[in-house]
């Protein structure tokens, strides 16, 4: 892996300069909150999660936290709920939630844990990919969702590769890179080996969606998605997987052909769904958007967009794409596809979206643990 494998997510923060990882173990270090904003009564985030809270915490009022309730009718596939509403003699079987990129906001994300009143009990979470890297504490995070078991699902992103390439010696983080906190963990390989036994593509007949980190290209349907994903899996879960993290990153080849073989292969089926956004009509990768000028054929769509995409008829959930709206595509769920990473490592929001309701939450991030955020 090179460290343009890190140049994908914009506009980053430089963080590394100016505050050591080693200090995001330990909360009360890092947390600078006015106590004066802590309302005692209400309930601090993760309580219902077990996660241990140092009895601080943000005013959840200050900002105002928006929910999003589109129509039926822009969820064609929700129009007749596959759970029951649930009913209020305790029997809700409990609800799906999809949260796009965490990126080690963990904070933020038990933020909106609250707000989602989420029960790991009976409810779950799915998450888009990206768990790890430029916020704050991904050590933290990284094992409140292990601890979770079954309760969660997560696919892997281009971010949490990075991860297990570092770990594995098959890459050198960068400055902007804040995995320090979990590399000198000592739990770290209890982390590494459950994270690199997570899957690329998580599928749910039952509630109907497919959830990737990034993308697929126009000739994969489903079962073909499936069988390319379970090629690289196999492999992580190898003890032998430094090899392939050392072969994997942003280079050739850019278009998919059934005879692809060796790391070629599973090089272009890793960038698919660690780091696709744009590609053209023949599923030539555009990893850079920067041929999206071209006309015809060879002009790059959002993945998503390409004509006869083979696995438009399956409702996608996916992240890695926090300036998706900001380019111009809202409003995607007539094409099923729920762009999920709204932007948290970046001061953006996190977005959740109930499944089986087909309803948005969104909660603003604050990053109030790094040194650079605005007060
Ligand atoms: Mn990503």
């Amino acid at each position: 892996m090179n460290e343009a494998m890190t140049q994908d997510t914009g506009p980053d923060l430089d963080t590394a300069q100016i505050f050591d990882t080693a200090q995001l173990t330990d909360k009360n270090k890092v947390i600078g909150l006015n106590t004066e904003d802590v309302d005692p009564v209400a309930a601090s985030p993760g309580h219902r999660l077990g996660v241990p809270w140092d009895g601080e915490h943000p005013n959840l009022n200050d900002h105002p936290d928006q929910t999003d309730s589109p129509k039926r009718s822009d969820h064609p596939h929700h129009s007749e709920p596959n759970h029951p509403e649930p009913d209020l003699l305790g029997t809700d079987a409990g609800a799906t939630y999809a949260i796009g990129d965490v990126q080690g906001c963990f904070d933020d994300l038990l933020r909106l844990l609250d707000r989602l009143d989420f029960d790991p009990a009976v409810d779950h979470l799915w998450f888009t990919g990206d768990l790890v890297n430029r916020g704050p504490n991904s050590l933290g995070l990284l094992r409140f969702v292990r601890s979770l078991g079954p309760a969660a699902v997560t696919v892997l992103g281009n971010h949490d590769l990075y991860l297990l390439a570092a770990a594995a010696g098959a890459w050198s983080a960068g400055r902007k890179d804040t995995l320090g906190g979990i590399l000198d963990a000592p739990d770290r390989e209890e982390l590494l080996f459950w994270l690199r036994h997570q899957p690329l593509l998580w599928h749910d007949e039952q509630l109907n969606f497919v959830m990737i980190h990034a993308g697929l290209p126009p000739q994969w349907d489903l079962a073909t998605a499936k069988a390319r994903a379970a090629e690289i899996e196999s492999l992580l879960q190898n003890p032998s997987h430094a090899e392939l993290l050392r072969e994997l990153g942003p280079g050739k080849p850019w278009r998919w052909r059934d005879d692809l073989q060796g790391w070629d292969r599973l090089r272009y089926i890793a960038n698919c769904f660690t780091q696709l956004r744009w590609c053209d009509a023949a599923g030539r990768l555009d990893l850079t958007g920067e041929r999206r000028r071209l006309k015809g054929a060879k002009r790059s769509l959002p993945w998503f967009l390409v004509p006869g995409r083979a696995s438009a008829t399956v409702p996608i959930l996916f992240g890695h794409w926090a300036r998706l709206e900001r380019e111009g595509y809202k409003r995607l769920d007539r094409q099923l596809v729920h762009p999920l990473d709204t932007g948290c490592a970046n001061r953006g929001h996190f977005t959740a979206l109930h499944l089986e309701k087909g309803r948005y939450t969104r909660v603003r991030c604050r990053n109030e643990a790094l040194p650079w955020a605005e007060a």
